[in-house]
C-alpha cells in the first residue's frame, strides 16, 4: 500500500513537473507582462465611472507593473456584469474590481473568478460578503443617506412633498443610500415632510429625465427631488427647467461637479454631495494590486497601503470606508468641476 502511495506521489510529480515545464516559456513570458487589473462599471458613458478609470489609470502609472483595464456592460444590468466576468475569466486576468448592478446575481460568477485565482473586490456599489474580497465603499451609507434629506430640507424650508429618482432598482449603493433617507425623514424636524416616492431611471439619461417628469406630474405640488445618481441628478435638473419648476421644485443629490455646474450657479440645484470618483478608482487598483501580489488576504485588520490616499484598514466583512462627502454649493463649485 506504502509502495503504491508512492508510485502515485512519484507519477502525480512527474505529471505536474510537466507541466510546470510545458507551461515554462508562457510563465516567463507572463512575468514579463504587468498584472491586468479591470474596473468593471455598472455601464459605459457615465462620466462618474469614466472619473473612475483615471484613478484606476493614475495608480496604474504609479505602481509600473500594472495595467489598469476599464470595462461596463452598455446598460447598468447584472447579466451584462456577468457575460463581462465569464469573458475575463477566460482571459485570465488577475483582479477585478466590480461596481455591483447587484449585490446577490453576480457571486456564482464572481465565486467562478476566484476558484480560477483571480482577486475580486466590489467597490461604490458592494457585491454580498462571500462574493468578493473587500468591498470599498466611498463613504458610509447611513451618513450619505441622511444627509440627503438634510440637504433637501434645508432647501424645501422642512416641508412638503419629496420624491427621489434614484438609479437601478437593484443598485446596492442607492439602496441602502434609500434605506437610511427613509430612517431620518422620521425624525421629528422633518415632521412636515414627505418622501412619496422613489422612481428608477435606470442610470440612463432619458429614462431618469422621463421619471422626474413624470414625478413633477403625479405630485403637482411636489417640493423637492433626491437624485443619489449623477445619471439621475442631471436629468432631473434638466427636467425641473423644461417643465418650468425652477424654483418651485427643489432639487439636491449626489452630482458630479463638472457635470453639475451650471446648475449649481443657476439655482436649480442649490446644494449636492458627492465624493471623488478619482480616489475611488485610484484606490481599488493599489487594493487589488495589494491582493493579487499577496501583501495582504483582505482579512479584517489588514492594512493596505494606498498610494496618495494613505493606508486603507479592511473592516469586519471586507468592509472599507473612505472618507466624508463633500457639499457642493455655488461658492465652491468651480474648484470641485476643475477635478472631477
Ligand atoms: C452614478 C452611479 C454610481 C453612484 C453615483 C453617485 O454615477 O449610480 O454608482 O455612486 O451615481
Amino acid at each position: 500500500m506504502k509502495n503504491k502511495l508512492i508510485l502515485v506521489v512519484m507519477i502525480l510529480s512527474i505529471v505536474a513537473s510537466g507541466l510546470i515545464f510545458a507551461g515554462g516559456a508562457q510563465e516567463t513570458a507572463k512575468e514579463d507582462e504587468n498584472l491586468r487589473l479591470v474596473l468593471l462599471v455598472k455601464s459605459l458613458g457615465n462620466g462618474f465611472f469614466e472619473a473612475v478609470a483615471d484613478g484606476g489609470q493614475e495608480a496604474a502609472k504609479e505602481l509600473g507593473n500594472v495595467e489598469s483595464i476599464y470595462q461596463g456592460p452598455s446598460a447598468s444590468t447584472a447579466e451584462g456584469q456577468i457575460e463581462i466576468i465569464e469573458t475575463l475569466i477566460a482571459q485570465k486576468v488577475d483582479g477585478i474590481a466590480i461596481s455591483a448592478n447587484d449585490r446577490d446575481a453576480l457571486i456564482p460568477v464572481t465565486k467562478k473568478a476566484m476558484k480560477a485565482g483571480i482577486k475580486i473586490i466590489s467597490f461604490d456599489s458592494g457585491i454580498s460578503s462571500g462574493g468578493r474580497i473587500i468591498d470599498l465603499a466611498p463613504s458610509d451609507a447611513e451618513l450619505i443617506g441622511r444627509q440627503q434629506i438634510q440637504l433637501i430640507a434645508e432647501l424645501t424650508d422642512y416641508t412638503g412633498k419629496v420624491g427621489v429618482v434614484s438609479a437601478t432598482s437593484q443598485a446596492t449603493n442607492q439602496n441602502e443610500w434609500i434605506s437610511w433617507m427613509k430612517e431620518e425623514i422620521k425624525k421629528p424636524e422633518y415632521s412636515k415632510m414627505e418622501l412619496v416616492e422613489v422612481v428608477y431611471g435606470d442610470d440612463a439619461s432619458d429614462k431618469s429625465y422621463r421619471e422626474a417628469v413624470g414625478l413633477m406630474n403625479k405630485y403637482p405640488d411636489l417640493a423637492g427631488i433626491i437624485s443619489p445618481t449623477t445619471i439621475g441628478i442631471l436629468a432631473a435638473a434638466k427636467a425641473i427647467e423644461d417643465e418650468g419648476k425652477k424654483g418651485q421644485v427643489q432639487l439636491t443629490g449626489l452630482g458630479l461637479p463638472s457635470e453639475m455646474q451650471q446648475y449649481i450657479i443657476n439655482g436649480t440645484c442649490q446644494q449636492m454631495a458627492l465624493w471623488n470618483p478619482v480616489d475611488l478608482g485610484y484606490t481599488s487598483t493599489y487594493i487589488l494590486k495589494a491582493l493579487v501580489e499577496g501583501e495582504v488576504e483582505g482579512k479584517p485588520g489588514d492594512v493596505i497601503d494606498c498610494g496618495r490616499m494613505g493606508q486603507v484598514v479592511v473592516g469586519e466583512d471586507g468592509m472599507s470606508i473612505m472618507g466624508t462627502p463633500f457639499v457642493f454649493n455655488a461658492e465652491n463649485i468651480a474648484t470641485y468641476a476643475a477635478i472631477f
